[in-house]
């Protein structure tokens, strides 16, 4: 059977640790019966594999026209820092599309360059493709953000996500994804939104050949989607 983009990378979630069930509290605050830990991809071999879904999406919304060609792929530090390393790997090696990556320092650096990006410096004019793991309520992006523009007049083309969690923000019905959007102008996508990620878990099975997802996880997860759904 043919699987789509969306099962395959929800089945490589699973088998990297990386989608847990279980009750998590989120840096928010609300308290989640699903939790999607990129610290999962924790060797050559996976995080090879993730740089591919996030090089496949950058290549969709490329041919989509959602997108046009950039320089750079910029990671916030630290997570973001493999993401944009894989990323630019699977552009040039698999999709023949040479782009640098760049991050950022989280320390203040008094020798050598002192620069305060690591990789493909960011000059004016330049158009940048920004990565990150999971946006619940885009602080992470946010804080960024200000940094990149402070450096050089760059422009952002976009955000790409592994997953969108699709919870509103807190003071307002709108998803963060859509919030960030409209704040800072550029389009943001997703190798997978959580809808689709846990339709395909339903129809999944654990080890044991029980449910992946039993009847009252599902009961605790509606009812999560139904409070901080956006
Ligand atoms: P925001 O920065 O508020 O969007 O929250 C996203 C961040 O929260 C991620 O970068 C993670 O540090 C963490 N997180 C996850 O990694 N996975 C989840 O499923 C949920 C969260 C979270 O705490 O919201």
């Amino acid at each position: 059977m043919h699987m789509s983009m969306t099962e395959e990378f929800t089945q490589f979630l699973l088998e990297c640790g990386a989608l847990k069930f279980g009750s998590f509290t989120l840096k928010s605050g609300r308290q989640s019966p699903y939790f999607i830990n990129a610290g999962s991809f924790n060797d050559g071999q996976r995080i090879a594999e993730l740089g591919k879904y996030y090089a496949a999406t950058i290549e969709q919304a490329l041919r989509l026209g959602k997108i046009g060609d950039f320089d750079t792929v910029f990671g916030p530090a630290y997570k973001g820092i493999p993401l944009a390393v894989t990323t630019s790997m699977a552009l040039s090696t698999d999709l023949g599309k040479p782009v640098g990556y760049t991050f950022d320092r989280k320390e203040k650096k008094d020798h050598g360059d002192g620069g305060m990006f690591v990789g493909t410096q960011l000059i004016d004019g330049m158009k940048v493709v920004l990565v990150d793991d999971v946006m619940t309520a885009g602080t992470a992006v946010r804080e960024v953000i200000p940094k990149l523009k402070a450096a050089a007049n760059v422009e952002i083309v976009g955000l790409v996500l592994s997953v969108d969690r699709m919870e509103k923000t807190k003071d307002s019905d709108k998803s963060a994804v859509q919030a960030i959007e409209e704040e800072f102008g550029f389009p943001v996508f997703v190798i997978a939104n959580i809808h689709d990620i846990i339709d395909a878990a339903r129809s999944m099975k654990a080890d044991d050949g029980s449910a992946l997802i039993s009847a009252e996880l599902d009961t605790h997860i509606k009812e999560y989607f139904a409070q901080y759904g956006a």
